[in-house]
């Protein structure tokens, strides 16, 4: 008999998971919509890494690796979303670089998180949530969450985060949209 803990490895300044792993590269053409202007469709903005074969239903964890860059004046970020399940939230921690979380409630209400490395944001449940890279190396973070979340990325396509990251005079600023 075996309690099978399930041990893996991160390069915490590469965000690189011993192998197994499942990729998801997003690049600005699966990103229709999201930017105020368009980019080169190929230019990848964020990989999204998880160990592969895990044993838990409760919890797991991706790691996100966001590039830097910007299209037009706004700075490179996920997509975004609320989780399907309205109670699940989730725990990011941040491993290396700088930027934002930029959170909404199904309200509107807009709020933002400082991410760099070691700090720790809870996103509460019900809350659409997108990190944003205002810095100039990858940023890197590690997220906890409940397999059985899900993803629901059509509410932020359909109405949009409210607020935009930009860069003006040289410095990350929040916009109305
Ligand atoms: C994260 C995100 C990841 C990529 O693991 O899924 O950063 O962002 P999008 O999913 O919005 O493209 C998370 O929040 N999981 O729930
Ligand atoms: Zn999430």
């Amino acid at each position: 008999m075996e309690i099978g803990a399930f041990v893996r490895g991160i390069d915490l300044s590469t965000g690189e998971l011993s192998p197994p792993v499942k990729e998801m590269v997003r690049t600005l053409g699966d990103m229709k919509g999201c930017y105020a202007v368009e980019g080169e469709e190929s230019t990848v903005v964020y990989r999204v890494l998880q160990p592969e074969g895990q044993m838990s239903k409760e919890i797991t964890y991706a790691v996100t690796v966001l590039m830097p860059g910007k299209v037009g004046n706004e700075y490179f970020m996920t997509k975004g979303h609320f989780h399907k399940r309205p109670e699940a939230g989730e725990i990011y921690l941040c491993l290396r670089g700088e930027g934002l979380v930029l959170l909404q409630s199904r309200l509107g209400l807009v709020e933002t998180a400082q991410m760099r490395r070691g700090s720790i944001v809870h996103v509460p449940p019900g809350t659409a949530h997108r990190t944003i890279n205002t810095g100039s190396e990858n940023m890197i973070f590690i997220a906890f969450y409940s397999p059985d979340a899900g993803h629901d990325y059509e509410s932020v396509t359909k109405s949009g985060f409210a607020k935009r990251v930009v860069e003006v005079d040289g410095r990350a600023e929040l916009v109305d949209r």
